[in-house]
């Protein structure tokens, strides 16, 4: 039978002649899911010949998949011969099929994007059917590196058409990987729901994690002072995010007669966020030049690193260098002797 009032019958017949009316009646052991007409009474005129019960299938408005009542089909005593008494009982077991869809559904009220510093949203479920038990919900990130999900949920018989909320995260990283969509699964967890629930579809639920990194690197300082004694000085270098593959930074002066830098270093994911080190060394002339400055640009070898770097900006680190001639002027003597003499005669 069905909810939607579908009938279905079945016949009894005596065995045997009575010596008088027998009265047969059928009972429902869940009245709420299946009834019975009856009862049926046999005489010795008509006792071979079957008479029908009808059941019928009795609706509800709970999702409670297909239900069974067993009907308990006995003689009557007390309308019925003596000889029909000890007649032992029988039973007719009837499936009530359920006429509710089990589901759920999914709101928002908020805007539907965290940010990778930890922010959060909220996104709503509730049943769409009065479940017979309760109903687990439970909502699994598509991936945890940029946003997890808040426990499951619980819906019983008498909260299942008040909205609950499933709690958003976002999760930080140190890529410059964009705007990323993470899709969240809900699920009835068959395990701890009731089963008119196990076959309802998943859903999926979407929410935007805001990137908060932007490639680029960053210096100790922009300024250094050297000498042309030769001794140096230092400034770091180290990005600002976690490169996908290599990068390559290289210093170049604008005046290595003045000072110069050491070779290119290079930064991999594992290494980025630690400061690597240039050396700029001051380069001796013999020129009375007075202080110089040199200035080395600091960039990224595009060839030689992770296209997300290419476009990064150039920087510079200017060296003042320290110039070590003394100005003045060398007096040299011309003549051996007399040194510096002259006569009165008027000799040079
Ligand atoms: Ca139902
Ligand atoms: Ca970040
Ligand atoms: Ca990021
Ligand atoms: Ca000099």
């Amino acid at each position: 039978v069905t909810e939607a009032g579908g009938t279905d019958t079945f016949t009894v017949v005596l065995d045997a002649e009575p010596a008088g009316d027998v009265v047969i009646r059928a009972s429902s052991n869940d009245a709420g899911e299946a009834q019975v007409g009856g009862p049926l009474t046999f005489t010795d005129s008509n006792w071979d010949t079957p008479q029908a019960f009808t059941i019928t299938g009795v609706d509800d408005s709970i999702a409670d998949g297909d239900q069974q009542a067993t009907f308990t089909v006995e003689v009557k005593d007390g309308e019925s011969h003596d000889a029909y008494d000890d007649v032992a009982d029988q039973s007719v077991t009837a499936t009530n099929a359920d006429d509710e869809t089990a589901g759920f559904q999914l709101a928002a009220t908020q805007v539907q994007s965290v940010t990778e510093a930890g922010s959060t949203t909220n996104f709503s479920a509730r049943l769409t059917t009065e479940p017979a038990g309760d109903v687990v919900l439970r909502a699994s990130s598509g991936d945890p590196g940029e946003a997890t999900v808040g426990a499951p949920l619980t819906f019983t018989s008498s909260n299942w058409d008040t909205y609950q909320w499933f709690t958003v995260t976002g999760v930080d990283d140190d890529l410059d990987d964009g705007d990323q969509v993470t899709a969240f699964t809900v699920e009835v967890k068959d395990g701890e729901s009731h089963d008119a629930y196990d076959g309802v579809a998943d859903m999926n639920w979407n929410v935007t994690t805001t990137d908060d990194d932007t490639v680029g690197f960053t210096l100790s300082t922009t300024s250094v002072s050297v000498a042309e004694t030769g001794s140096t000085a230092t400034f770091t270098v180290v990005l600002d995010t976690e490169p996908e593959g290599d990068v390559v930074i290289r210093a170049s002066s604008s005046d290595s007669g003045e000072a110069q830098v050491g070779g290119p270093l290079t930064f991999t994911s594992s290494n980025w966020d630690t400061p690597q080190v240039f050396t700029i060394t001051g380069i001796d002339d013999s020129i009375a030049d007075g202080e110089q400055q040199a200035v080395f640009t600091v960039e990224v070898l595009d060839a030689s690193s992770h296209d997300a770097y290419d476009g990064v900006a150039d920087q510079s680190v200017t060296a003042a260098v320290a110039d070590d001639e003394t100005p003045g002027i060398a007096v040299t003597q011309g003549r051996s002797y007399p040194a510096n003499t002259v006569a009165e005669y008027g000799s040079t």
